[in-house]
Parts: structure tokens; sequence; C-alpha cells
């Protein structure tokens, strides 16, 4: 399972990491009913035909989590599996959003989650650190206000990111949640250029002020950018096995990563919704080494790019690089 050298996790959102039998443990210890006949037909779900089909099932199985507990149990998991494929420090996505929707409160999610982060170093051997994402697919304002009651409760987040449904939902509509955020001294990240277009790439970087772009792969459409990119060494956070999955490109022959390394961008790898996408961070590193013969010296440049385009302090990155 574990894959050399080490690597930074940074793309990845944890209610993507529910495995078919988490989903099914954690029903039957809240009595919830599900509408699948087993875990081997759950399982079978698991394939898509793009970003919203699999965000269709992404959202309904989530609602299997409804305790502190069930959060946590999620993020010990999930920890556990990255440690063993080589991860060492992870920065994870979550999206409270799903979960208020369904009645769940904030501080059930949060204190879940964190409570695992906290002592992620001592019990895995990873370092961590949590990113809100707000959902692009819902109204703006919502962003704001739970933003604002993160700040509020004092919840241990390091930044925000924009995700879920893309496609007719620009990153400028979230200028003001992301305005709110940098106040605050907080990090700043965002999907695009995974199904939208190059354009949505300028917005994060130029109306977030995002720090670093997840997936991008779309850039190449657009060389302007790819310079400004190069230039500025802005960070991507690239997904294959996800990019295959949700069939944004054909096959990982067919993967762009590639030519976005021979464009000089700052290019790492990760897993995104490892559960649902067929592998967590050492699968996808087999999976581009194997299809591109990447030597000893190119992967051990992609996982020092995952640590260059982190976010954790100094000290801690001294020991990682
Ligand atoms: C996501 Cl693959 C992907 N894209 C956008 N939003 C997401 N949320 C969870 N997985
Ligand atoms: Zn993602």
């Amino acid at each position: 399972m574990r894959f050399d050298p080490p690597a930074a996790e940074l793309h990845i959102h944890i209610e993507g990491t529910l495995e078919p039998e988490l989903v099914y443990a954690l029903a039957e210890r809240n009595g919830t009913q599900l509408p699948y006949r087993d875990i081997e037909d759950l399982r079978s779900r698991y394939e898509f035909d793009d970003l919203q089909s699999f965000l269709d099932l992404y959202y309904a199985t989530m609602q299997v989590l409804q305790t502190e507990q069930d959060f946590a149990d999620m993020t010990a998991a999930y920890l556990e599996r990255a440690a063993a494929g080589g991860v060492c420090h992870v920065e994870l996505f979550f999206d409270p959003q799903a979960h208020l929707v369904r009645g769940v409160e904030l501080k059930t999610v949060v204190e879940g989650i964190s409570s695992v982060l906290a002592e992620s170093r001592e019990r895995f051997g990873v370092s961590s650190s949590l990113i809100v994402c707000f959902l692009r697919d819902r109204d703006p304002a919502e962003a704001v206000t739970v933003l604002k009651d993160l700040l509020e409760m004092e919840a241990p987040i390091i930044g925000v990111g924009l995700d879920s449904a893309e496609r007719d939902y620009p990153p400028q509509l979230f200028q003001e949640a992301f305005e709110l955020a940098a106040r605050h001294g907080l990090r700043r990240v965002s999907h695009a250029g995974e199904e939208g277009p190059a354009e949505y790439v300028w917005q994060a970087l130029d109306v977030l002020g995002a720090e670093r772009i997840d997936h991008g792969v779309r850039s190449l459409e657009d060389p302007e950018l790819v310079s400004r990119l190069a230039e500025e060494q802005v960070p991507l956070t690239v997904c294959p096995l996800s990019n295959v999955r949700l069939k944004g490109v054909p096959s990982i022959a067919e993967h762009p990563l590639p030519a976005l390394l021979d464009a000089g961008l700052l290019v790492s790898i990760h897993s995104d919704d490892p559960a649902y996408f067929g592998g967590y961070v050492d699968d996808n590193f087999r999976a581009i080494a194997e299809q591109f013969s990447l030597d000893a010296e190119a992967l051990a440049q992609l996982a020092n790019n995952s640590f260059v385009s982190s976010f954790v302090d100094q000290g801690r990155r001294d020991e990682l690089l």
C-alpha cells in the first residue's frame, strides 16, 4: 500500500472518504434505512458520468453522518488509511453546508472532525489541518453566514475553499466570503478548471485571491493563463483518478499531467474523494507512475511539490522536506 516517497495530501474531501463498509456501519449504528440492497450494491453505484452524477451520490450517502462520533470515526479511518499509503501531512476539506441543510449542527461536524485532527500527529504520524469549503451551487450569502459562525466558535480552520458543482457557478459569486476570510488571516484555495472554463481559474486568482487551485487542468486551454500560473508558481492540486472517473479526461493515458509539467507548473498529486474514485494518494501515484513511466526522480519532484504547495509552518516544513 505504501508508496515512496512520502507526500502531503492537499486535495481531499473528508466526506469523500466514506467507504461503503463505513456507510453501512454508521447507518446500522444510527438505525438509518439505506436505499441500497447491500454494501456491494452501494459499491456498484460508485460509477459516474460527470461531476453532478457523483455529487448526487456523495450528498446522499453522507446522510449517515449524524453524531460527533460519526464524524470522528470517518476522520480516523481516513487518517489511518492515508498514513498506510505514505501520507505524512494532510490539509482536509469539509463541507459544513451539506450537513447543516439536513439538520446536523455545525458544532457536531467541527468537533467530530477536529477532535481527531488534534491527535493525528501522535496517533497516525500525520500532521493535519482543516479547510472549510463553501458549496458554490448554494446561495453565496449562506457561505458568509457559515464562515461567520465558524469564526464565532473559533473553529480550528486554517483556510477556506470552494467546491461542488462548478459549471454556471463562477468563483466571483463568492468574493464577499473570501474577503471576510482574508480579513481574518485565513488561507484561500478554490476548485477551478475541473469542469469549468479557464476563465474560472482567472477569477479564483484575481477575485478570490486563491493561493492554490484545486484541479485547474482546463487551464491548458488558455496559454496566457498557463504563463501566469508558471510565472507565479501557483500550486495546482491535480487528482488523476478523479478526472478519469468523472470523465473530465477519457483515460489516464490521455491525462494532461505531462503537459502541465512540461509547461513548468507547480503540480502535485492528490485523491479528491478516494472512496468514490478508486484510490488514495498512493493509488494515484501508482497510476501515473505506470502510465507515464515516471522514474524515482520525477516522483520525488511531485512529492516535493506537495510540501512546497502546503500551508505548513516553517518548522514542520523543514521536517518534511
Ligand atoms: C468534489 Cl471531485 C469534486 N469536485 C467538486 N466538488 C467536490 N466536492 C467533493 N468532491
Ligand atoms: Zn475536490
